[in-house]
């Protein structure tokens, strides 16, 4: 038994399903988890000394690579000067300036620990804000694990077939509402039915945890003009877009400005770190300011803080990355479809920049139930044999494919040459 396994089957007896997060189990795969020691670029190395190209990237944030040495030296400095005060800091001053710089339509932020908490926090501001109570939230997307939200949501619940959690009472579901991505009608008519009541709508602008759904033509403005009309606010879950597609993510990518966003992993480069943010009028109705409450005592931690703002300093100045990372991942999501193509295989490949995923369906996927055609079976075949080939990609048919600066035209090659001998 291999360091792994032995480490696996201890962690089953002390941690449900042996880990902290169900994705990463293995279990929709049928395998179990390669436990990991170290990263640096883009790769992983295990406990057993086994070496992956990684295409998780810690779900996201990794987009310099892993262990950058700028963003490893912030930290290691922020450390050295106490690893939390629970206390104001002008590390968090300087970090809300350059979000407010970055993202146009952010005109004040808060930093929360995790996308989670920043999700469940603007849907508690969108709800004072507006004074209703009603949500719109799409199916497939997935926007944390707060219990009004868990409601037909895609990422872990999606990949255990779950439709919806146990534990959460019927009473925080009552006012999630359901559409369907790229589906303007249904949204449509739930506003004609109850949209003075609707305090906002939720989309992941590219949704990314059904695997990964562009946004069609006009959708996200579609949602815009509708939220206009009935005096609802836009929210744009950019947990996984944000500062990936972009330095203005989805939305300066997009050219579509929500009234909220909220952020997760990627704004603390790694570090355990959320934000939600968007125009002053609203912002200053979080507390203390105003009457929605919320708080956290690591909340701005000074050493998050470091990470996040050492990697968006070099992304600010460096805009030329992203034509890179985007012309890069172009390049090889497309070589990814020709080695199917030519191997007889109509399977679809869909990506965003540097957000890609293979679904094993002849279908066109563009939405949940299209998501749902895909073989998840000949998608765990798939994705053990790139395992163990060292390729390590996220363990279920539901999630993305993350790349990074890190991955060098060569790396991105050998990658695709073990799929060209998977479909042989
Ligand atoms: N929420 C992540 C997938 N979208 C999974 C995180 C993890 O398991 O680490």
């Amino acid at each position: 038994m291999n360091q792994s396994e032995t480490l696996f089957q201890e962690a089953v007896t002390v941690m449900p399903g042996g880990v902290n997060s169900p994705v990463r189990a293995f279990g929709s795969v049928g395998t179990t988890p390669r436990f990991i020691k170290s990263a640096k670029g883009a790769c992983l190395y295990d406990e057993d000394g086994n070496q992956y190209m990684d295409y998780i990237g810690s779900w996201g944030p990794m987009i310099l690579g892993h262990a950058n040495e700028a963003v490893i030296d912030s930290v290691t400095e922020a450390c050295r000067r106490g690893l939390s005060f629970g206390a104001a800091t002008a590390i968090e001053v300087e970090m809300a300036k350059l979000v407010c710089q970055l993202i146009p339509s952010i005109e004040m932020v808060r930093m929360v620990n995790s996308g989670t908490e920043a999700v469940m926090s603007a849907i508690r501001l969108a709800r004072g804000y507006t004074g209703r109570n009603k949500i719109i939230k799409f199916t497939g997307c997935y926007h944390g694990h707060s219990d009004s939200l868990l409601v037909k949501a895609g990422s872990g619940v999606m990949t255990s077939g779950v439709p919806d959690s146990l534990g959460v009472p019927a009473g925080c579901t009552q006012d999630t509402l359901s559409a369907d991505y790229n589906n303007l009608d249904t949204v449509t008519e739930h506003f004609k039915r109850c949209g003075e009541e609707i305090a906002a709508v939720i989309v992941e602008p590219v949704a990314a945890n059904m695997g990964v759904v562009p946004p069609k033509p006009g959708f996200l403005e579609g949602l815009k003009d509708i939220c206009r009309e009935y005096g609802s606010l836009l929210i744009f879950d950019e947990v996984i877009t944000g500062f990936r597609l972009g330095i203005d993510g989805a939305q300066g990518y997009f050219g579509v400005t929500p009234d909220l966003t909220t952020f997760g992993k990627i704004i603390g480069g790694g570090m355990p770190v959320g934000a939600y943010g968007g125009k002053r009028e609203i912002m200053e109705l979080v507390s203390p300011v105003g009457g929605v409450y919320q708080a956290g005592t690591l909340s701005g931690n000074p050493v998050a803080m470091a990470a996040g703002i050492t990697q968006l300093t070099i992304l600010k100045e460096h805009p030329e990355y992203y034509t890179e990372l985007n012309q890069r991942a172009d390049q090889f999501y497309r070589s990814m479809q020709e080695i199917f193509e030519k191997a007889g295989h109509s399977w679809q490949v869909n990506h965003v920049g540097s957000l890609g995923c293979l679904y094993f369906t002849e279908q066109e996927v563009t939405d949940y139930e299209s998501a749902k055609t895909s073989d998840t079976e000949a998608f765990a075949r798939y994705c053990n044999y790139m395992m163990e080939h060292g390729v390590y990609l996220a363990p279920s048919q539901f999630e993305a494919m993350f790349l990074s600066l890190a991955h060098t035209e060569e790396l991105l090659n050998d990658t695709l040459k073990i799929m060209e001998q998977y479909v042989r």
